[in-house]
This record gives C-alpha cells, sequence and structure tokens, in this order.
C-alpha cells in the first residue's frame, strides 16, 4: 500500500502541500480539479499544471477524486452520450499524463450528507455526524446552507453552488429512475469507459454512497456486497474497481467490511480508512480512527487489505477539527496525519507479524 493524503488544491484547500509532505510515509496525494465541473474536458495543460504543483512540493499525485459524473449520465437522459464523450476525453488525458487511478461516485444529485459538520465530542473536538430523524425532516436545500454555513468558508466537495442552483431540476430527471434503472445506466457508463481504461490502464474506483441508503427519496446502489458484486460481475474487467471506504460502508452496520474486502480482492484499488462511532443505528458520528474510539476494528480492516495483498493507495479519512485548526471541515491537517501514521503503525506490525 501506498499512504496518501487527499489534497484540493492550493487555491480550496486549507492545508499546504509542503506539510502534507512532512507525514510520516506521504508522497503521494490524491486530488482533483476542483475548478471543473461534472461533464467538462479536463485538459492536458490543467492536468500538467497540477503535477508540477505536486512535484514542486516534493511528491507526486496517486489518484484522482474524483471525475464526477455528470447527472445525465447518472439519470441516462437522452444526451448522456456526449457527457460519457467528455468523460472518455478527460480519461484520456489523464492517462496520457500518466495517471491511472480514478475514484467516482454514481449517486443521483447529491454526494454525501450529514446532518451536522461540527458535533462537538467530550474531549472538545468537533465531528462530522449524522442523524436519520435530523436528516427526515428537512430538505435538501435545507441541508445544503447549513452545510455552506458550516464549512470554514470552504467549498465541500459535493456541495458545489453550482449544483444546488439546479436542485430541483435536478430531482426532476430522477423521478422516474429508480435502483434498477440507476444500475443499468452505471453498467452504460462503464461499458462505454471501458476501451479507454484499458488502452491506458486506468483503474476506476467507484466511492460508495455515503451513507448507504435513499436519502431525500433519491435512489442509491453503491451500498452493499451483493450490489458491488453485481456490478463487478456485469463489466467483468480489472479496470472496474471500487473505492473501500470503510466510513461508508461501515454507515449499514449489516456490512462485514472485513469480509467485504477479502471478497473483492484484486478489484479494490483504493481504501479509505476511517472510524465511525454508533450512538444509536439512526446515528453515528466520525470518531478518530483509533479502533478504541469508534464502533469498527480497525486493527481486522487493516488486516484484510494487508492479507488481500493491497498495494494500492490508502488514504486517512475525514479526522475530527482538533488544536484549534480552522479547515474544511474532515480535511483538516491534524487529525488526518495522526490517522495516516496510525494506519502505518498498523500495517508495519501486521507485516512484521507475518514474518
Ligand atoms: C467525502 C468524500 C466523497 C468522495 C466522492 C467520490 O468526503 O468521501 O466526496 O470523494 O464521493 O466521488
Amino acid at each position: 500500500m501506498e499512504m496518501t493524503l487527499r489534497y484540493y488544491g492550493k487555491e480550496f484547500d486549507t492545508v499546504k502541500l509542503e506539510h502534507i509532505f512532512q507525514i510520516p510515509g506521504v508522497k503521494g496525494v490524491i486530488t482533483t480539479l476542483y475548478d471543473t465541473t461534472p461533464g467538462q474536458v479536463w485538459t492536458r495543460e490543467a492536468i500538467q499544471k497540477l503535477k508540477k504543483e505536486v512535484s514542486d512540493a516534493g511528491g507526486h499525485i496517486s489518484g484522482i477524486e474524483s471525475v464526477n459524473v455528470h447527472d445525465a449520465i447518472k439519470a441516462g437522459t437522452f444526451d448522456r452520450d456526449l457527457y460519457i464523450d467528455n468523460y472518455i476525453e478527460t480519461l484520456e488525458n489523464l492517462g496520457k499524463e500518466d495517471i491511472h487511478l480514478v475514484c467516482y461516485n454514481f449517486m443521483p444529485v447529491f454526494d454525501w450528507t450529514r446532518s451536522e459538520l461540527a458535533r462537538k465530542r467530550p474531549d472538545g473536538s468537533t465531528v462530522l455526524a449524522y442523524n436519520k430523524k435530523a436528516v427526515e425532516s428537512i430538505k435538501p436545500e435545507e441541508m445544503f446552507d447549513s452545510i455552506k454555513n458550516n464549512s470554514n468558508g470552504t467549498i465541500m466537495p459535493g456541495w458545489e453552488p453550482e449544483r444546488m442552483e439546479k436542485v430541483k431540476e435536478l430531482f426532476e430527471i430522477y423521478k422516474d429512475i429508480d435502483e434498477e434503472k440507476l444500475f443499468e445506466n452505471l453498467c452504460y457508463f462503464l461499458r462505454r469507459i471501458m476501451p479507454v481504461c484499458n488502452k491506458y490502464d486506468i483503474k476506476m474506483a467507484i466511492h460508495p454512497d455515503d451513507p448507504a441508503w435513499s436519502v431525500f427519496g433519491l435512489p442509491r446502489i453503491i451500498t452493499n456486497e451483493k450490489n458491488i458484486k453485481r456490478m463487478l460481475e456485469a463489466v467483468d474487467d480489472v479496470h472496474n474497481g471500487i473505492t473501500f471506504c470503510s466510513g461508508s460502508y461501515g454507515t449499514n452496520l449489516e456490512n462485514d467490511l472485513p469480509h467485504m474486502i477479502r471478497e473483492f480482492k484484486g478489484r479494490i484499488h483504493f481504501a479509505h480508512v476511517r472510524n465511525l462511532k454508533f450512538n444509536s443505528p439512526d446515528d453515528f458520528e466520525e470518531a478518530c480512527h483509533l479502533s478504541s474510539d469508534g464502533s469498527f476494528d480497525m486493527y481486522e480492516i487493516v488486516k484484510a487489505l494487508y492479507e488481500t495483498g493491497f498495494t494500492g493507495p490508502i488514504r486517512p479519512d475525514h479526522g475530527r477539527m482538533i488544536w484549534d485548526e480552522v479547515a474544511m471541515p474532515g480535511y483538516g491537517l491534524y487529525d488526518r496525519a495522526l490517522g495516516a501514521c496510525y494506519i502505518e503503525g498498523l500495517w508495519e506490525a501486521i507485516e512484521k507479524g507475518n514474518k
């Protein structure tokens, strides 16, 4: 495995690349062109500029998170092929620039959802949290406003203003889309992009739906073992793979995380490793990475990755806000740095224990 950190680019991130590369063991970042909108072609020039920014700071790009998928593709509207052509062109340009991992998601309208961005924990740190009843009692616009007002002046991924301007229109195009139709649209998209992925050896790694259930009545499909299996079998190409995000799959308490890692051996191209603390099945908060702080056994998760011969990038995921840091919620430097070292420590112990 390679330890990495997510980075949004110098105009958007509150964390500096130079600081990221001071974290022990981190020389790679997972990044994106944060100022592009879904459907837009990423030019080679823009990709080169991003690569240079990262290499000037002493590191490299380990993968992209995300190249977002236009809603026309997810909803399968008449114009989807045009947007798929653009996506293919972006992949081609990434391939030519020697980038071989792309994380994306197939969640209608929104990306991840949370009811709070700064729930206070007993030690004074703040974390992202989800309460099912709170989410069920509000409208999507209200959630957008609350996210916007609590993001410390940053733009949260998946909650970009352009997306929200069109929220009503977006809901309209999904009105006849159920899970089955969404699944077909995903397979259609994957079949069309596989040739370019094969040509440039680009591994596509779909991110799970977070949380792993339907939100605001929209269908969600990347939620459990059965559905992933179906997707991997429907387009049976190693370039059609997954991002194993413990925090997202873990929202569904029926998902056995280490078992899923073993089951999808060879098709996990990227891992987000983080812990959640459940207060009840309908309420969880994002704990620090340590097993003892949350509901998951992080040792078993890392061990499953190790034992399945995982060689891709891992990143610590959302961190708590600690030590008075003011940053994009979930994406401060300090707690993610602690998370990275903890995961590296688990990995080293497991590796040496196996020799
Ligand atoms: C949230 C992230 C997601 C993820 C996308 C991938 O913090 O885990 O925004 O990057 O779903 O496309």
